[in-house]
């Protein structure tokens, strides 16, 4: 592979690891775990995992490991550092014993149940250390939920001695990862399974996962780029930007790159629900700070949106949970039609209130809601042009106005959707070290016996020698909830806190960022240099651990 200078220079870059981790490790189990809610029913689901130790690593003595073989999976949306997890794994599992070895499967859970799967050696480690991307054995979306694939599963683990695999997702790929190390607890299968907490999104994050790896570099690409566009509109000032960012259940994308950049207007989806607000509450609310600043001659300014929006607001919220609801219940019968007649379907069948929104909506937007899941049966909202909604319906507002004398400016727009951008960025600092030192401390967790457990780095705001290494037991982490139809036990996503130190941050700020203009372009990552340039951490981590 040709390489830049920039790239061969990182590839050298030593991934820093917390000072436990780079000798010798014994494990410190700590109370008992219960699951986030649903107590009983969780219990009674994961009865051979429920109820772990939280596990810290202290120092140890120099042991006798055997080598072990390990399987790795990369699974879901891309995320900056998944290279630097595996190289982890690598040298961790080759520290405890150097006929250690590590095996692929290629395209996510996939080549787990087909047998798809490569060597990685050495020479392949080396080639994607430091770099961004997923495809050292790329990456897939397919959900691991079945026996039947479990068992498909089972046999090349075993006709490759693999005694733990590591899958490295987000909140549904470590549900399923907890599902199957159940199953194969429950049937002695003697394979261990260990999450890893994966994720620009930034929603699986809990009182011991302190961060999902790749938000960090995604936020601070974005970032980036969001501050070139702020200073081509304060230098040309004739334009809206409407820029939506990724992050589809949650807002804290949104959320950390507005604390980055100081645009004028921030929509974060979390409060649109709590607020109740309907989709005409937020055009108006972005309609009246563009006027304002017309009045004051300035018909320019950037508003950033968070690509799960639409799902946030109340109403919408409500039929797409019927929406759900009635595709699932009719799956087979739909799986027959053509799109048109699935929507003629859904507007036949849907309650009379969600009939009313569904047909208020843009035809694409409701298309989008009726059709598309992915696996998990997520709407796929990366699809869905809110910019460009809302860029439409804020101009269409403005005309009224301007027809009833209330507004005299000029509103031309530009949009921008920044998601695929950010999420194969080679790793900055912390994500490289960040991710590292996950798969060396998942390889800890091997050796220990562990399975059913979640690598956890901790205070990951102090210099990474200070950071706590563990495993949180996944069961801790799980409630149930409503998912096509059913009631499942599933990780709780970490939703953006209206009371949490940056929403607040945030809030406390919104107001002048939308009068005056107040940008800051914070420019791109950087590698080499002093540590407070390079080693930063993104604002939501430094206000959440302050
Ligand atoms: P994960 O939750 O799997 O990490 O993926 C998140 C994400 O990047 C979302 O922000 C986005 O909506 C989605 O993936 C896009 O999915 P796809 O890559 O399948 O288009």
């Amino acid at each position: 592979m040709e390489k830049s200078a920039l790239q061969i220079a990182r590839a050298a870059y030593q991934p820093k690891l917390p000072e436990v981790l780079k000798g010798f490790v014994a494990i410190k189990e700590g109370e008992k775990t219960q699951s986030e809610a649903n107590q009983e029913d969780i219990e009674k689901l994961f009865p051979n995992t429920y109820g772990m130790p939280i596990v810290n690593f202290v120092k140890g003595e120099k042991g006798d490991s055997a080598p072990v073989n390990v399987g790795v999976i990369l699974s879901g949306g891309q995320a900056p550092g998944g290279h630097n997890v595996i190289s982890g794994i690598f040298d961790g599992i080759k520290k405890l014993h150097p006929e250690s070895r590590l095996y692929g499967f290629l395209m996510g859970p996939d080549g787990l149940i087909k047998h798809n799967y490569i060597e990685l050696t050495s020479d392949i480690i080396d080639e994607y250390r430091n770099t961004g991307g997923f495809d050292i054995i790329g990456s897939g979306r397919t959900k691991l939920e079945k026996k039947e694939q479990f068992d498909s599963g089972l046999v090349i683990l075993k006709e490759l001695g693999i005694k733990a695999l590591v899958i490295i997702g987000g909140d549904d790929s470590n549900t399923n990862a907890c599902v199957l190390a159940e199953y194969y607890k429950s049937i002695d299968a003697g394979v261990q399974v260990i999450g890893c907490p994966k994720t620009i999104d930034g929603d699986l994050k809990n009182s011991m996962i302190e961060t999902s790896f790749g938000f960090d570099t995604a936020t601070k690409t974005y970032s980036e780029v969001i501050g070139n566009i702020e200073r081509d509109c304060n230098s040309a000032r004739k334009y809206w930007h409407f820029i939506k960012l990724m992050g589809r259940s949650a807002s804290h994308v949104t959320l950390e790159c507005a604390l980055q950049t100081q645009p004028n207007i921030t929509l974060i989806g979390e409060e649109v629900e709590a607020k109740n607000q309907t989709l005409d509450d937020i055009v108006t609310y972005i309609a009246d700070i563009v006027a304002n600043r017309a009045a004051r001659g300035m018909n320019f300014g950037t508003v950033l949106v968070p690509e799960g929006l639409i799902e946030f607001i109340p109403a919408i919220k409500k039929l797409i949970a019927e929406l759900n609801d009635l595709i699932a219940s009719n799956q087979a019968e739909f799986d027959k039609i053509g799109a048109d007649e699935k929507i003629a379907y859904i507007k036949a069948h849907l309650s009379e209130a969600n009939a009313s929104i569904f047909n208020s909506l843009p035809a694409g937007v409701s298309r989008q809601l009726a059709l598309e899941r992915d696996p998990h049966g997520n709407v796929q909202v990366s699809l869905i042009e809110t910019e460009q909604l809302l860029a439409e319906m804020v101009s269409t507002k403005l005309a009224q106005w301007k027809k009833e004398g209330k507004y005299t400016g000029k509103f031309s727009t530009q949009h921008h959707f920044f998601g695929y951008e950010g999420r194969c960025a080679a790793p900055s600092n912390f994500d490289a070290d960040y991710c590292y030192s996950l798969g060396y401390n998942a390889a800890m967790l091997i050796a220990s016996g562990k399975t059913g457990y979640m690598s956890s780095v901790r205070n990951t705001t102090a210099p990474a020698s200070e950071w706590i290494a563990g495993g949180i037991p996944i069961t801790a982490m799980m409630n149930m909830e409503r998912r096509n139809g059913e009631m499942k036990p599933v990780i709780r996503k970490a939703l953006v806190k209206l009371d949490g130190a940056p929403f607040k941050a945030f809030a406390s700020h919104r107001d002048e960022w939308a009068k005056e203009t107040c940008y800051v372009y914070p420019g791109p990552i950087q590698y080499f240099g002093p540590t407070e340039v390079c080693d930063q951490p993104t604002k939501t981590l430094s206000y959440e651990q302050a």
